[in-house]
């Protein structure tokens, strides 16, 4: 039985990984741009799971579980007039046609959410229907903006009521932190999304724009990476890690099964990707090939520099929780075993004193219609502690702003914060809890003596 996933995308970010994302699919699947299948994919069937991702029309077209959601038109415009215009279902776009978005303002981005509910919903319960076994849904979106910040944490909310035995995992955009933005309000977007993350999502695959660029420029030697570059990096993740769902082996073939491997408390579900190596294959510029073995791979994974999460200011003490490594390609298993031992001597990785120490790794199979020109590439899904300090950056930057009461009038104008701000403060101390609940995951005692703060 397929375990389907059902992806929003909302606002600009999400629907431009998202497009990205659908395209890497299409051509791993065979499926063409129209969503018709390739005359080379035909035969054979390949093996793979079109179904978790796409269902097929009556006339046998695969469309994607997508639906696709912006507060102004200019991106699902370009969606739906580009290359692939027809994959999409057109009953599955919300775009505020005279919209000029959520004008980076979350308050504004949730409150349209609420006004655009019912609509919303019943996009989400007709896809939900034509189902056969829904696992759960994906949420694309940045959390600085507006659209994808606020209206995306109103579908969060709304999901995990009306869905709480679904699972929702979100792939999330984190502002470049290390650049001064010209939108100074980002951070209170940032930390009111958050709230959400922690307590309406199970698992949040974190994306940091300033790692992203920083790999674009070390590794692919772009200095003003466009979006459209970047994003090849955010779709490779994407779809590599949804691979052992399309390509079924013996573990790891539905989202619970990652999770739970991933995820040793509730709270704490927070995800840090790297993958090795990019090449000419998946992003435009990469080097065209590189040597690789499963040790070479493995062990570049766990290289801070090929993290897509920057953790300056990491604590000497920040460890792992678990690693899954997701590794495709010409592989002995014996290589494997081999390599991880390796690992452990050279103690190339350390991990918190209450946990088993180990990294788990699946192997999967490739999609036969894309030529890969590296015998063996990588996925890191890792639980680390040093993720906090991402969270601590940001709530820094959102103090001082707030200590100013500084840009808070263009949130006032929406009813949620009229008559008070108490959602910023609720949202601020959940931050402070999920940085605690990181720094307790380091102690021993972090299962058994309780450490788990607020559950
Ligand atoms: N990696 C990546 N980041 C993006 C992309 N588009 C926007 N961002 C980042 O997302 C943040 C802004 O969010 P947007 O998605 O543009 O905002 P929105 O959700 O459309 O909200 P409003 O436009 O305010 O309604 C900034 O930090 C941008 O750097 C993209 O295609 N890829
Ligand atoms: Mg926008």
């Amino acid at each position: 039985m397929p375990r389907e996933l059902i992806t929003l995308q909302t606002g600009q970010c999400g629907n431009q990984i998202g497009s990205q994302f659908w395209e890497h699919l299409c051509r791993e699947h065979g499926i063409s741009k129209d969503g018709t299948l390739e005359e080379f994919a035909t035969e054979g069937q390949g093996g793979d799971r079109k179904d978790v991702f796409f269902y097929q029309a009556d006339d046998e077209h695969y469309i994607p579980r997508a639906i696709l959601v912006d507060l102004e038109p200019r991106v699902i415009n370009n969606i739906m007039t580009g290359p692939y215009k027809s994959l999409y279902n057109p009953e599955n776009l919300y775009r505020n046609v005279s919209g000029g978005g959520a004008g980076n303002n979350w308050a504004q981005g949730y409150a349209a959410g609420e006004k655009a509910a019912d609509e919303l919903i019943e996009m989400v319960d007709r896809e939900a229907d034509g189902s056969e076994s829904l696992e759960g849904f994906f949420l694309l979106h940045s959390i600085a903006g507006g659209t994808g910040s606020g209206l995306g944490s109103f579908l969060l909310e709304r999901l995990n009521d009306a869905f709480p035995k679904k699972l929702i995992q979100t792939y999330s955009v984190f502002p470049n932190s290390e650049e001064t933005s010209d939108v100074v309000v980002q951070p209170y977007n940032s930390v009111l999304t958050l709230k959400r993350l922690v307590n309406n999502a199970d698992s949040v695959v974190v994306l940091d724009n300033a790692a992203l660029s920083r790999i674009a420029s070390d590794r692919l030697h772009l200095q003003n990476p466009s979006y459209h570059q970047t994003n090849q990096l955010v779709s490779t993740v994407m779809s590599t890690s949804t691979t052992t769902l399309r390509y079924p082996g013996y573990m790891n073939n539905d989202l619970c099964g990652i999770l739970a491997s991933l995820i040793p408390s509730p709270r704490a579900h927070f995800l840090m990707t790297s993958y090795t190596p990019f090449t000419s294959d998946n992003v435009d510029r990469g080097k065209a090939t590189m040597k690789t073995t499963v040790l070479d791979v493995m062990r570049r994974l766990l290289q801070p520099k090929n993290r897509m999460v920057s953790m300056t200011g990491a604590s000497k003490t920040s460890c792992y929780m678990s690693v899954l490594n997701i590794i495709q390609g010409d592989v002995d298993p014996r290589d494997v075993q081999k390599s991880l031992l390796r690992i452990r001597e050279r103690h190339l990785a350390s991990f918190v004193p209450w946990g088993p120490a180990s990294i788990q790794v699946a192997l999967s199979r490739r999609s036969p219609y894309v030529a890969s020109s590296h015998r063996v590439s990588g996925l890191m899904l890792a639980n680390h502690t040093g993720i906090a300090s991402m969270f601590k950056r940001t709530a820094d930057q959102y103090d001082r702003l707030r200590k100013r009461n500084a840009f808070l009038d263009m949130y006032k104008r929406e009813a949620m914060f009229s008559s008070d701000l108490s959602e910023f403060d609720e949202a601020r101390e959940t931050v402070t809890e999920l940085m605690a609940e990181y720094r307790a995951a380091e102690k021993d005692d972090y299962i058994t003596g309780g450490g788990v703060v607020g559950t």
